[in-house]
């Protein structure tokens, strides 16, 4: 199974994420540490220098499976599901935005926290409808693009917690280029059964996210990781397994002990 871990290319407060800052050092730091990939945190590609961002990777033969999007609602506050139609427009243009930066890499553009969140005075039918929309339009926009959707635990969105739910989701709306994001950590929080949910997901998951139950690196909580990867394997999968976790206790600590548990585990 190929590895990679999530790299912020801009500053972000979302805290699951081992290397922000300096993009080429961190690049560095990360080929250095065996790593097989790289998975690019993007609030706004029309910010960022495609071609050098590029020249790095190729440099250091890193390849990108996937770009995560979620930025856009955590620093800015846009989302699929805002009250504001301008904002939920807007996101879909950040959206499509992201499908036309991911082709350089070839990479699935995760759509996490970007759907948004419904409060307790606002229309649940409608923010559903107005979810579903945007998904249509943006996977309407390259059907050779690839979206994936994550379910996300209930203290962070009340849209999409379970992988049941979220596969409901993707049969209503129909498009063959929706596929799933699975993430231990969220699963660890909201799947009755996480190896019965990955078999349930099966030639559905298209990215794979790693925490564990702390969202420290895998091996420094209770996650059984050994299981996981034996049902991923039972599945036929065989995408990059992304590292989404704290710098803790200090970013390349956390790196080197992310791969080393994962190998061991690959291994056994
Ligand atoms: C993003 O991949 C994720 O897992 C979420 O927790 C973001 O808030
Ligand atoms: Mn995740």
């Amino acid at each position: 199974m190929k590895l990679s871990i999530v790299l912020s290319t801009q500053p972000a407060s979302f805290s699951a994420l081992a290397y922000k800052g300096n993009i080429e050092e961190n690049i560095k730091r990360i080929k250095e540490l065996g790593y097989d990939g790289v998975e690019l945190a993007v609030r706004n590609p029309n910010e960022l220098d495609v071609d050098y961002i590029k020249s790095l990777l190729k440099e250091n033969n890193l390849p990108v499976p996937a770009i995560g999007t979620g930025q856009a609602f955590g620093e800015e506050g846009l989302s699929f599901t805002h009250t504001d139609s301008s904002i939920r427009s807007k996101t879909i243009e950040r959206i499509k935005d992201q499908i036309t930066f991911a082709k350089n890499f070839d990479a699935v553009v995760i759509i996490g926290l970007v759907r948004g969140i419904v409060s307790k005075n606002e229309d649940r039918n409608e923010a559903y409808k107005n979810m579903l929309a945007a998904f249509d339009e943006c996977a309407s926009f390259d059907e050779n693009a690839k979206i994936v959707i994550e379910p996300i635990n209930r203290y962070e969105t009340n849209l999409l917690n379970t992988v049941e739910e979220t596969l409901k989701f993707i049969d209503e709306l129909g498009k063959a280029n929706v596929g799933l994001l699975l993430d231990t950590f969220h699963m660890n929080i909201e799947e009755p059964n996480i190896l019965e949910s990955i078999k349930l997901a099966k030639d559905r998951i298209s990215h794979f996210h790693v925490a564990d139950s702390n969202r420290w690196h895998p091996g420094a909580g209770h996650i059984n990781f050994y299981e996981i990867f034996e049902t991923l394997q039972q599945v036929n999968y065989n995408g990059f397994v992304s590292a989404e976790i704290l710098p803790m206790p200090d970013s390349d600590t956390a790196a080197a002990n992310n791969i080393a548990h994962l190998r061991k585990v690959f291994t056994s």
